[in-house]
């Protein structure tokens, strides 16, 4: 069992969308990083989540130098429609914002990174689980990783980024009386499929049905993006790719004038839990939370990946400002920064959620009230255009 211990100067637990952009921004500055990933590299490039990139993502990877196949391959959206009491009402992004959001998979991000990653030799380990971090009050913070092959090893930096998701172990390494956790679980979950067939229509639509939340997404002409509204508990088994199917076009009311589904191999089928998660604050010493393993967001604002990169963002340049001008004003006010904007998210987020969703405690009176919300945000200028500034993504502080 070796038991090496490599040094470098940023430690990232986790190789998803937030660790991989980090180590990819910390590298255009100059500063050495470490990238220890759980899984082996087909797993990750392979994993579906998130499908939607704000305007200030798709600048992200366009200035970074790893946009030209989302600009290829992505799709870009205008605007999405609200659909209830089975009628659509668009919500234009550009007429109220000026921008867009660009449909390109989570998977497809997380590719481009690891190329480039790769092809500038950036240390990246694939299935190296990162199985402590200690020292963290020490200048020289300590990460301990095992690998099928090498056994345990460890690595000394100057910083540690746990980017390893909302299951990862970094939050656990920061002492529990030194967080405030915030958070909310939504009662039902998403069931959502990825399938072999044309869109359902050009945009997403958001669907408020007396059954059940839908929506309709895509990741490409011939790839769809599907999802009901399912019990919290519900069991992903019980859902047979005919009753799915079925329940979609319920929802979008397809037998009565409403959005026709072309139905199509299934290729993927998962439930995403609903959840609302924050923990404060994201930094203890010489760690830095960013991503998932500090916040979650049920994902109707489509925010959860744009949300982590917006945090490294931030944490990459605290770290270039105290690496290239020694100042540490930035990585002090990096938790205060990120919160800032995650509970505006937090809040987007948990509007849309309940604006949308069938809720089992609901009175007839909050239906109505939900139903009133739906009519007013498409009839009224003021909530479209907050919608619509939120959803293509607020800007950068
Ligand atoms: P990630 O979870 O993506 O990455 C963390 C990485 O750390 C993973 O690769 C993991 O393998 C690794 N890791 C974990 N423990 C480790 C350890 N001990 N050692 C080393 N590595 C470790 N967001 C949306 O906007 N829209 C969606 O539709 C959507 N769907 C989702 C569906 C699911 C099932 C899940 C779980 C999330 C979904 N999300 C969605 C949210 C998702 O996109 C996240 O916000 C996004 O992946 C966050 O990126 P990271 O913070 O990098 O975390
Ligand atoms: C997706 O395409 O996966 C998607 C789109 C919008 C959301 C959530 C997920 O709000």
């Amino acid at each position: 069992m070796s038991s090496q211990i490599t040094r470098t100067q940023v430690a990232i637990a986790g190789a998803g969308p937030a660790g991989l952009m980090l180590a990819h921004l910390l590298h255009r500055a100059g500063i050495e990083s470490i990238v220890l990933e759980l899984r082996d590299r087909e797993y990750v490039e392979r994993r579906v989540r998130a499908g939607v990139l704000e305007q200030g993502t798709v600048d992200l990877l366009d200035e970074t130098g790893v946009g030209e196949r989302m600009h290829r391959e992505g799709l870009i959206h205008r605007g999405v429609a609200l659909r209830f009491n089975g009628e659509s009402h668009r919500i234009a992004f550009d007429e109220l914002t000026g921008k867009a959001v660009t449909v390109y998979g989570q998977q497809e991000v997380v590719k481009d990174l690891i190329a480039a990653r790769l092809a500038y030799g950036g240390a990246l380990h694939f299935e190296a689980e990162v199985t402590g971090i200690t020292g963290l009050e020490t200048e020289r913070p300590t990460v301990i990783y095992r690998t099928p092959n090498e056994g345990e090893a460890r690595i000394e930096a100057d910083f540690v980024a746990g980017c390893d998701g909302f299951h990862g172990v970094s939050r656990g390494a920061i002492p529990p009386n030194a967080l405030q956790i915030y958070e909310r679980e939504f009662p039902f979950a998403w069931l959502g499929i990825l399938a072999e067939s044309p869109p359902v229509s050009e945009e997403l639509i958001y669907t408020n049905h007396e059954r059940g939340f839908a929506l309709v997404s895509m990741r490409s002409p011939t790839i769809t993006r599907l999802y009901v509204q399912a019990p919290a508990d519900d069991d992903v088994g019980a859902w047979s790719d005919d009753r799915f199917w079925s329940e979609l076009r319920a929802r979008l009311g397809s037998d009565e004038g409403g959005p026709d589904v072309v139905e199509g191999t299934v290729l993927q089928k998962g439930l995403t839990a609903m959840r609302s998660f924050v923990v404060e604050p994201m930094r203890y010493e010489r760690l830095f939370l960013a991503g998932d393993s500090a916040h979650i967001v049920p994902p109707t604002g489509a925010k959860g990946m744009n949300l982590a990169l917006s945090d490294v963002r931030a944490l990459s340049r605290a770290l270039d400002a105290f690496y290239n001008t020694g100042r540490s004003e930035l990585l002090d006010g990096y938790s205060d920064t990120c919160l800032r904007r995650v509970w505006k998210t937090q809040r987007f987020s948990a509007w849309m959620t309940g604006m949308l969703h069938r809720f089992p405690d609901h009175t007839p009176f909050e239906r109505h009230v939900q139903l009133a919300e739906l009519d007013y945000v498409t009839s009224s200028r003021a909530p479209a255009q907050s919608l619509a500034e939120n959803y293509v993504g607020l800007p950068f502080s």
